[in-house]
């Protein structure tokens, strides 16, 4: 059964204090929709999911930036069609800062168990006690993992369990963070080991998303990778993958047991001559072949 990709955007910067992820949806859609017609690959763009304005709820909470707004963002994910996860189809999220994929992952999860790859220069596994900042985006995975946050999503469980999650690329960890994946069972592997040695990571974390799982999701926030070759992002730290390490590890990823993938984090304002859109773009094309 040929595949056809399944395009949703999710244009929110709720999770993050800058602005610019909310354009990152349409700005990829600049560029990949041409080079879909021009390959004759098969997709159904859905749209953008409706996302609340900044403060416009009346948000206060400064340990959850945006909480109320972020939770209907999350409701927003149980309107999609009842056969977005059901093959052929292959959904493709586009957001947005890395908040919204909680609420992807809560209705994917519904339908499959699924283990979990989060390629990110961060961890974002703080929770409301050990967050810096406050944003959400930096407290996701650890909801997904189940940590206090769960319960402010209407989730009673962990949604992923740690043995099936990896993160790789991690190289801006906070110190409570570190105590935090320390103690649980998710794989961390540092942008340094990632570049050392793609093949073997890349393969351990997709062992470890099919564990006892129906297949896996692959989150892709572009600050794994380099600012000079991914400047738009909204959080850029330094040292980070190529974008020619970027396309090995797209190229890794096996597309047999792949449920679902996201492009975060793409903030349009910060990017220069739209080479990090352009970056997603080539990775999509990668993954639909
Ligand atoms: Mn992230």
């Amino acid at each position: 059964m040929k595949r056809r990709i399944v395009l949703i955007g999710v244009p929110s910067n709720l999770g993050v204090d800058i602005s610019g992820s909310n354009f990152g949806p349409d700005k990829i859609r600049q560029f990949l929709i041409p080079e879909l017609e021009k390959n004759n690959i098969n997709f159904v763009d859905l749209g953008n999911l409706f996302v609340p304005e900044k403060n416009f709820l009346g948000d206060s909470n400064e340990k959850l930036k945006n909480l109320i707004s972020i939770q209907r963002v999350y409701r927003n994910f149980s309107r999609l069609p009842e056969n977005f996860f059901e093959k052929p189809n292959f959904p493709i999220i586009l957001g947005g800062d890395h908040s919204i994929i909680f609420g992807h992952i809560k209705e994917l999860t519904k339908k499959k168990n699924a283990g979990l790859i989060w390629l990110d220069a961060h961890g974002d596994f703080n929770d409301e006690s050990t967050t810096v900042t406050g944003n959400i985006h930096g407290m996701v995975l650890g909801a997904i993992a189940g940590n206090s946050l769960k319960k402010y999503f209407d989730v009673d469980k962990s949604l992923i369990k740690e043995k099936n999650i990896s993160i790789l690329g991690a190289r801006d960890l906070d110190l409570n963070e570190i105590f935090l994946l320390k103690n649980s069972d998710v794989m961390v592997i540092s942008t340094e080991k990632l570049k050392e040695n793609k093949m073997e990571y890349i393969s351990k974390a997709i062992n470890r998303a099919n564990d006892e799982t129906s297949g896996y999701h692959v989150s892709f926030d572009l600050d794994l990778v380099d600012p000079l070759d991914a400047p738009g992002v909204s959080v850029p730290v330094n040292e980070g993958i190529s974008k020619e390490e970027f396309s090995n590890i797209v190229d890794l990823i096996d597309t047999d047991k792949l449920l679902s993938v996201d492009f975060v984090e793409l903030n349009p304002l910060n990017d220069i001559d739209d080479k990090t859109a352009k970056l997603i773009v080539d990775s999509i094309l990668k993954l639909c072949k």
